[in-house]
């Protein structure tokens, strides 16, 4: 239902999204897009290139007056940083020296760098690093913050907090509230509800700084007002628990993703883990008094938060570098610097959000559908009312 392309060099002109399958018909704000997007460039551990961008969407297609017109919608997102690099990375061939292309030849373990080299068959690794770079995740998050709106309108909220940040964890679970205020501060600090956790957090990332290092850990996505029955138990490419976590791992830097308590779950028993169904029969639903399976049985929503967790690596640009191999000699040498990121655990949840949302949204377009936002109105209340009298 819903697409979404990206395009861009995290060096280049700017970045482009274009989201195509929004119904004709839903809100959208541009200080909402760039508040997402100011949301992304927060957080303790993040390198100079926040300081030089400021990120703000141009929507140049598919919004007129405030509301989608069911055409795609192009965002464009300027790099303030192209001009000192408009000379490394222009569009049409130039003559001159080989240095001014700011070639990369020493491939960072962990990095796109050398599987990109290969694969594209480029003698270094610059273009390769250029697009695998998580700068790419602002026109993610602009176009997510448009599913962001159309999910608004049927009561929908996607949200994040940082779980944990190298082995400092939160220990509870966060209240959906906590949520919502964490995402109104006009502070972001490394994103954790408990000020000190948070606290103790940041000494890990003072460590790594110290140290030249980096820092990863675990940020968890909670989708609050998600109506049962999005995805399907039917086939393996609609289930929700499928879709969300491919949406989530592609996130920069996330090598692993979890739903509800699925780890502490596989060290369990069955009798433990499952959340018991009970029946309001004044408020006519159902519900239950835990959420180990994250709002999700069977590949689809079962009416409760719906939680998925990210688990980053720390991100592969070291300041002490790691050992690699020079591509032009061969010879071993230590990996390319470029200035770089400490921690990201905190944008990485605001990335995975808008990467939520335009699952959510396409798996809520694909059941209701409509092609302007009074039809999907119509068959979502058309199904609320099925659910009231089941
Ligand atoms: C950026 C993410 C990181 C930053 C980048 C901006 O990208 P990468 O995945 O390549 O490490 O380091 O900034 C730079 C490349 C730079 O010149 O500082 C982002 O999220 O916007």
């Amino acid at each position: 239902m819903l697409r979404l392309e990206t395009a861009g060099e995290s060096h280049g002109e700017c970045l482009i999204a274009v989201l195509s399958g929004l119904p004709a018909g839903v809100p959208v704000s541009i200080e909402a897009v760039d508040r997402e997007l100011w949301r992304r460039q927060q957080g303790y551990g993040r390198g100079g290139r926040m300081k030089i961008e400021k990120d703000h969407a141009e929507i140049v297609a598919g919004v007129r007056h405030s509301q989608t017109i069911g055409a795609p919608v192009a965002i464009l997102i300027r790099n303030r940083d192209w001009p000192n690099w408009a000379e490394a990375l222009p569009v049409e061939r130039t003559e001159g020296d080989e240095a001014a292309r700011r070639p990369v030849t020493r491939p960072r373990p962990g990095h796109a760098d050398l599987a990109g080299a290969l694969k594209y068959n480029f003698p270094e690794v610059r273009y390769v690093l250029e697009r695998a770079s998580a700068r790419e995740t602002a026109a993610r998050v602009a176009a997510g913050a448009l599913a962001k709106a159309l999910l608004e309108q049927f009561g929908i909220g996607v949200l994040s907090h940082v779980v944990a940040i190298g082995g400092v964890r939160l220990e509870r679970r966060a209240r959906w509230e906590e949520l919502v205020e964490l995402s109104r501060r006009e502070e972001i600090f490394l994103g954790c509800v408990d000020p000190d956790v948070e606290r103790r957090m940041k000494e890990v990332v003072d460590e790594a700084y110290r140290t030249g290092d980096t820092v990863g850990g675990v940020f968890e996505v909670v989708a609050h007002g998600v109506p049962p029955g999005l995805g399907s138990c039917a086939s393996w490419d609609r289930r929700l628990d499928g879709r969300l976590a491919q949406a989530v791992i592609s996130v920069q830097a996330v090598k692993g993703v979890e739903i509800g308590e699925a780890i502490e779950a596989a060290a369990s028993f069955g009798s433990r883990v499952q959340d018991p169904i009970r029946y309001d029969a004044e408020k006519r639903r159902f519900f239950r008094d835990s959420n180990r399976a994250g709002g999700i049985e069977g590949g689809m929503s079962n009416g409760e938060d719906i939680v998925i967790r990210g688990y980053l690596k720390p991100i592969s640009t070291l300041r002490r570098p790691l050992e690699s191999v020079d591509l032009a000699t061969r010879e071993p040498a230590a990996a390319a610097y470029e200035r770089s990121d400490v921690c990201v655990v905190p944008a990485a949840g605001v990335v995975a959000e808008a990467m939520v949302a335009l699952v959510l949204a396409d798996a809520f377009l694909e059941k209701f559908g409509g092609d302007s936002l009074g039809e999907t109105r119509r068959n979502y209340e058309g199904y609320r009312e099925q659910l009231r009298r089941y």
